[in-house]
């Protein structure tokens, strides 16, 4: 990584990792290595090697025994804030390896993937006052006889996968609230994007975390990842990826152990615009809540419901912001928009962007893709005359797409929102009170933005409702799902006898 220059490149030669287990790195050795190349340059980044069923079965060993013999779940919460203190340290001092790894993997401008490492500190700084604040209850009000406390214990092993969009920001929405529990765990990243997770197990055990307590397996989701899923050793799965794997998911708990489930799945988030709002801002919010990530988000804002006397106007100010933004070169610092992560992802928005045109829908800015020499970058792109029975408005596309759909009354706008198998995200644009209250109360979301997007942070929680998923990540929220509750009853004094 050339450092000196304020323009980054990719390396000259691709980064090689091991996996991460039981506390120490294990080579590659002779095992099959994945090369991925970065989707901005198109030159290959890092060699991951691909792991075997034996090498989970040792990763799930490895937590099964650091969490049975206590040696991270008996420590005092305190012990535990003070490693995830350090680690949160240790992640802003390598702050800039993890953001340009993240970029070469991801193809996500190099400032964006420098403001989510920044993110990523306050996740372990907040979860830490977590390990010191989880508590239970009490129940002083069962009579004299009795006095009744209930418990929170961590739920165990927790396996967590990751997806290739964000590979460093979702994993830290989630292992520190694992780790504040006291759980122990397996992670599996993405195939395409694992430098960064292997990082944070390095960072991790730098730390003070003991050995044993998080260990990374690298490998694909059809092999490494469905046997973690059927593991019956593995207590918790937290999965965020698409829907249909969800459902994988889900069998394979019930075919298995039970093992209890968190799943973060697709979003097909509205933007609903009054003609009330501030339309500058709305419009600037729009084009980023598409534009970010390259709209590969799971809460990207990608359908546009607009109130129809502005709806023409506005949709013309949202391509004109979408004509102004920087696309181009991930390492370059004035990027806005990066790369297109996956060869499969970039067909598959090519495909809709084709699909979008053969249904009727009208194009009114972007469809193509951008040349910049090397790599794979798709123009943000906007669709009217779109009506709900198309494939654009009703699938997650997870790209740079807009549609945009008119609504005359408040009820139809909600109706609109709410046509979907997601319940993702949803925002609302508007500068009066009643329609913003109303919409934010009857649109089916597990997060919500007024007058803003895409905002977030440690103390609120992060999840779905409907097809989106279950469970919530992130906040004190997050941090009980990784518990699980037990109920005390303490008699006070002499028993009355049942055997006389
Ligand atoms: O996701 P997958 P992909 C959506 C988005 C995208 C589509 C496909 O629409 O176009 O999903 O992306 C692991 N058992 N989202 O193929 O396959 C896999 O290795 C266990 C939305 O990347 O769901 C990776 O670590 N694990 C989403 C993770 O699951 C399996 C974010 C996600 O991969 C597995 C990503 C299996 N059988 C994609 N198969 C969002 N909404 O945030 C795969 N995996």
């Amino acid at each position: 990584m050339d450092q000196s220059s304020t323009r980054l490149t990719p390396p000259e030669e691709p980064r090689a990792f091991g996996f991460f287990l039981d506390g120490a790195w294990v080579p590659a050795g002779d095992r099959e290595v994945f090369e991925r190349a970065s989707p901005g340059h198109g030159v290959p980044v890092t060699r991951i090697p691909k792991c075997t069923h034996e090498d989970l079965n040792a990763a799930v060993a490895s937590a099964r025994q650091a969490f049975d013999d206590r040696r991270w779940s008996g420590l005092s919460g305190a012990d535990r804030a003070a490693v995830l203190l350090k680690t949160a340290e240790g992640i802003r001092a390598r702050a800039e390896e993890i953001a340009y790894w993240e970029t070469l993997e991801n193809g996500k401008p190099i400032a964006q993937a420098r403001a989510e490492v920044g993110g990523c500190v306050g996740m372990f700084e907040y979860a830490s006052g977590l390990a010191r604040s989880l508590h239970g209850d009490s129940f002083n009000n069962l009579g004299d006889g009795m006095f009744g406390v209930v418990t929170r214990e961590p739920v165990g092993v927790v396996g967590v996968i990751t997806p290739w969009n964000f590979p460093f920001l979702i994993l830290c929405e989630r292992v520190p609230y694992i780790l504040a529990s006291g759980c122990t765990m397996v992670a599996k990243p993405s195939e395409m994007t694992s430098a960064t997770t292997l990082i944070l197990a390095e960072i991790l055990h730098d730390a003070g975390l003991p050995a044993g307590v998080m260990n990374v397996v690298t490998g694909s989701g059809s092999t490494i990842g469905q046997a973690l899923i059927e593991h019956d050793q593995i207590d918790m799965l937290s999965f965020t990826g698409s829907t249909a794997v969800g459902r994988r998911v889900v069998e394979a708990s019930g075919k298995s152990n039970f093992k209890k489930l968190g799943l973060e799945l697709g979003g097909k988030n509205p933007q609903i615009v009054f003609a009330d709002a501030d339309l500058e801002d709305a419009a600037d919010g729009v084009a980023f809540g598409i534009g970010f990530n390259t709209g590969q988000c799971c809460v990207s804002g990608s359908r546009l419901i607009v109130e129809r006397s502005v709806a023409d106007a506005f949709a013309a100010m949202v391509a004109e912001k979408f004509k102004k933004i920087r696309v181009g070169d991930p390492l370059d610092e004035a990027t806005q928009v990066g790369a297109i992560t996956t060869d499969a992802q970039n067909a598959t928005i090519m495909g809709y962007i084709e699909r979008g045109q053969s249904e009727g829908a009208k194009l009114l800015y972007g469809g193509a893709q951008l040349d910049f020499g090397r790599g794979q970058y798709i123009a943000p792109t906007l669709f009217g005359d779109v009506t709900s029975d198309m494939a654009i408005a009703r699938e997650e596309i997870f790209g740079p797409v807009l549609t945009v759909m008119p609504f005359d009354t408040v009820d139809e706008a909600i109706a609109i929102a709410n046509d979907t198998e997601y319940g993702l995200a949803a925002s609302v644009w508007t500068k009066n009170i009643d329609k913003a209250l109303m919409v934010t109360r009857r649109v089916q979301a597990g997060r919500f933005w007024v007058n803003t997007t895409l905002s977030g942070g440690p103390e609120l929680p992060i999840g779905g409702f409907k097809q989106s998923g279950w469970g919530r990540e992130a906040g004190i929220y997050g941090v009980e799902e990784y518990t699980q509750i037990k109920s005390v009853h303490i008699e006070i004094g002499k028993r009355t006898p049942w055997v006389e």
